[in-house]
């Protein structure tokens, strides 16, 4: 590979945090009580933390450090998605009772070309990897399909890499939108992904080495589901077996959320069906 080509944390952070400062996200009054509340909360941990550990000057001139960097290679959405989304979606979807939700992580990207019923995603002539059917049916709650359902879905490719967040994929390889139409159902041809190590040669990396971690996630399908008068649910799917299912550097593995494909009957790759019943919006 060229120096052009080889994705790295420096490219890949810049693009997620270019990428969320594009999110349009909710610009609400301040409510000062809950911030001083929420804030005091937060350092008060970090203080037990200092005086149990004994932080030493060096460590903590280590932190600051490590902090500065994590921001100059563009590493705050990475961060922030592996190590604390989780706990984050774990408290907005508590109340749920359809489809099982996860974390959303850093490379989601609005827009994707849209299909009907049945997609091939974008992908390569010689995209690498087994050919994978994922579908299913858009439900509520009492298993009644949903026309107008929307499927938007990305994953990474055979190397472990987003398009648009690593040089030289296709703008949309591998990511694409799925209407369903009246009978709630979605097909998509795509590629079964590999386990995935997340950008290690910048400051995510230096941490988990550091701490002695691993930097690997199981090969994932990511996905955000809807369909008109319900609720979105972002969520991921993984394949039962897989590496790191049970060691996921993210935490972002539900049992509920590992699929068992079967062989295709096309008779080319591997396919399974998965629904999602959604909770009223
Ligand atoms: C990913 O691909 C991902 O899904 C998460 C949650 C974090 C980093 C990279
Ligand atoms: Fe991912």
């Amino acid at each position: 590979m060229s120096t052009e080509t080889t994705a790295t944390a420096a490219g890949s952070g810049a693009s997620a945090t270019e990428t969320f400062r594009n999110k349009v996200r909710g610009a609400g009054e301040i409510d000062h009580e809950r911030v001083s509340a929420i804030v005091t909360d937060a350092l008060t941990s970090l203080h037990e933390v200092v005086r149990k550990h004994k932080l030493t000057y060096d460590e903590y001139d280590a932190l600051k450090a490590w902090m500065i960097r994590v921001g100059e290679d563009g590493e705050w959405p990475l961060f922030l998605d592996v190590w604390l989304e989780h706990v984050v979606e774990e408290v907005a979807n508590a109340d749920r009772e359809g489809a099982t939700g996860t974390i959303e992580g850093p490379y989601y990207v609005p827009g994707a070309p849209e299909f009907t019923g049945e997609a091939t995603l974008p992908m390569r002539e010689n995209e690498k990897g087994t050919p994978f059917l994922f579908q299913g049916t858009i439900t509520d709650l009492a298993g009644a399909p949903l026309e107008g359902g929307l499927v938007d879905f990305w994953q990474a490719d055979d190397d472990g890499y987003y398009s648009q967040f690593a040089p030289g994929i296709p703008e949309w390889n591998l990511r694409g939108r799925v209407t369903t139409g009246p009978d709630g159902t979605f097909k998509i041809n795509t590629m079964k992904p590999a386990p995935y190590q997340i950008p290690n040669d910048g400051a995510c990396g230096a941490l988990i080495r550091a701490a002695g971690w691993h930097a690997w996630r199981p090969a994932h399908l990511h996905l955000k589901v809807s369909a008109p008068g319900k609720q979105l649910i972002t969520t991921q799917l993984y394949f039962d077996g897989g590496d790191y299912v049970t060691d996921d550097v993210a935490q972002a593995v539900k049992p509920d959320l590992v699929l068992h494909p079967q062989k295709a009957d096309s008779g080319n790759g591997e396919q399974v069906t998965y629904d999602f019943p959604l909770d009223p919006a």
